[in-house]
């Protein structure tokens, strides 16, 4: 039932709501942003860009003078913690140890990773002064850590007993990109993982790439609710210096992009002859070790930012959400107030005390409604709302942020029953996110539909012949302003791929299906 405050927010809403029908632009949006400081002036249909990064800047970054770099700040922090303490506890399962190597590389040692640093070069930052004076020698920034860690891994590794040798780092990392930055998505530094590891056989670390590969779609999927395909990098797409690269790839159905969500890499042996990463096997005999990388990083974020949120703002799945239910009063002039303050921060204590992620919004210079639409903003994936009604009859009213639903619950069964509501919630914004992303998948067989798919967005499936030379045809042929059109992976999951298919692109005979498409 709507207590009287909260109708007369209703009729205010209403008017505003009048307002905008009446003009026939969002300017009068932009005056309501203007007035109050709340809500989006973008919608998310409308330009996905300017909205992205509106939604961006209101709680969970801030931009800094130097482009390409971003303040993280602790409503987006949070998020990267809740899903480092899980993927950490998972490869610590895993035998996996921790460690940190320095940011500073010198040139020497990059220049050893020289043929495949090649193509990077560009993006690779340099100290070249201490105060005013040049340094002897510059130093390289880390833009990822084979080159710093190997040598010391040829150092460590002797016989076969320090062999697996496992390690991870968690760390900042500098490309000095220069296309378009892009708040989480492309970044100058970000932070990430690294997983380095060294086998005495190719089969344990073909497995290993394939168990991390998997925590990566947990991540996505299970707390970021985002759904992923799980599948092989091409030969033009894989990390240049490895055997082979598999990934998590995501879409995004608004710009009709693809995005790498994270990568497990078989690097095979081209780095241990490189850093001379040799051991003596059981045989005394030299033997060269197997190895894999690994990392994801804060770009999570941002695909889960773009997944979920809409024209209200951010929508967090409850996993990740650092504050997962927000209680807000809802008093009026005669009502008991302090009564329901007291219930208000009672039932934050009681789903507290339950692990649950919450906290009670006393402020005393803002009307519900105010606090309705910022934590709307800020994404809580549940609200509950308490005002004099609900202190009678021993209720509160819970709101959806993913679906707007709204329910009252006993203050009895509270904590089972927002327990129940968080996991529904977190299921559903899975489901919808993969209804929408289903929906944008087009499989083609030929030329003419492949550009039409492309031109509408769509996440491809289309059957290839696996030619290096193909894929790089094809980019050639679709360039253009928004960038061209490249695998993002074959998927694991194959579908039946009948006997003479042809490759939509060069008519010979199809060796998989590949996603295709645009991307970030
Ligand atoms: C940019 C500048 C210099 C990507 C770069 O994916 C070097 C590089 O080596 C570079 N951008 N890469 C590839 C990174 C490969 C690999 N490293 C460890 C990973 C996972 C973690």
């Amino acid at each position: 039932m709507a207590g009287p405050s909260e109708k007369k927010e209703k009729v205010k809403k209403e008017k505003v709501l009048k307002e905008k029908v009446a003009t026939s632009s969002g300017q009068k949006k932009k005056d309501v942003k203007k007035e109050t400081g709340l809500g989006l002036s973008v919608k998310k249909d409308e330009n996905f860009g300017d909205w992205y990064s509106e939604v961006c800047k209101q709680d969970m970054i801030e931009y800094y003078d130097i482009s390409g770099c971003y303040i993280l700040r602790p409503w987006s922090m949070a998020i990267w913690e809740i899903m480092q303490i899980f993927f950490d506890a998972e490869i610590k399962k895993m035998k996996v140890k921790n460690c940190y190597f320095p940011l500073f590389v010198s040139p020497a040692v990059l220049e050893k990773e020289k043929d495949h640093i090649e193509g990077f070069a560009p993006e690779v930052a340099w100290v070249t002064k201490s105060g005013k004076s040049d340094l002897e020698i510059p130093i390289a920034i880390r833009p990822t850590s084979e080159t710093v860690m190997y040598p010391y891994y040829s150092k460590w590794i002797r016989g076969h007993r320090d062999l697996p040798l496992k390690l991870n780092q968690w760390c900042n990392v500098v490309r000095w990109e220069f296309s378009n930055p892009t708040p989480f998505i492309r970044s100058r530094e970000f932070l990430w993982q690294e997983g380095h590891t060294a086998f005495a056989t190719k089969a344990e670390a073909d497995e290993e790439v394939l168990q991390i590969l998997e925590l990566y779609r947990r991540i996505y999927e299970e707390y970021l609710a985002v759904p992923v395909v799980k599948g092989m990098k091409s030969e033009n797409e894989k990390f240049a210096g490895g055997l082979y690269t598999t990934s998590v790839e995501a879409f995004i159905p608004n710009t009709g992009r693809g995005v790498q969500g994270a990568t497990s890499h078989c690097l095979g042996q081209n780095f241990a002859k490189m850093f001379e990463i040799n051991y003596e096997n059981e045989k005394a005999e030299t033997a060269m070790v197997w190895q894999n990388s690994w990392a994801y990083s804060t770009r999570t974020i941002g695909v889960m930012i773009m997944t979920h949120g809409d024209d209200k703002g951010l929508v967090l799945p409850p996993k990740v959400a650092s504050v997962q239910v927000v209680v807000i009063p809802v008093p009026y002039k005669d009502a008991n107030t302090q009564g329901i303050y007291d219930a208000c921060t009672a039932t934050a204590s009681a789903l507290c005390e339950a692990g649950i992620r919450a906290e009670e919004d006393l402020r005393d210079n803002y009307s519900p409604g105010w606090k309705y639409s910022d934590w709307e903003m800020k994404g809580v994936p549940l609200r509950i709302e308490i005002g004099p009604r609900d202190l009678e009859n021993d209720q509160v009213r819970t709101v959806r942020r993913d679906n707007g639903v709204k329910e009252d619950i006993p203050r009895g069964s509270l904590v089972e029953n927002v327990k129940e509501l968080l996991e529904k919630i977190q299921q559903n914004m899975y489901e919808v996110a993969k209804q929408k992303r289903e929906a944008c998948v087009q499989e083609v067989k030929t030329w003419d539909e492949f550009i039409k798919a492309l031109n509408e967005k769509k996440l491809i499936l289309a059957p290839w012949c696996d030619e290096e030379e193909v894929e790089r045809d094809v980019k050639a042929r679709t360039k253009g302003e928004t960038g061209a059109a490249k695998t993002l992976c074959s998927p694991f999951d194959q579908p039946e791929l009948p006997e003479g298919t042809l490759c939509f692109a060069s008519g010979k005979p199809a060796k998989k299906w590949t996603y295709w498409g645009r991307s970030y």
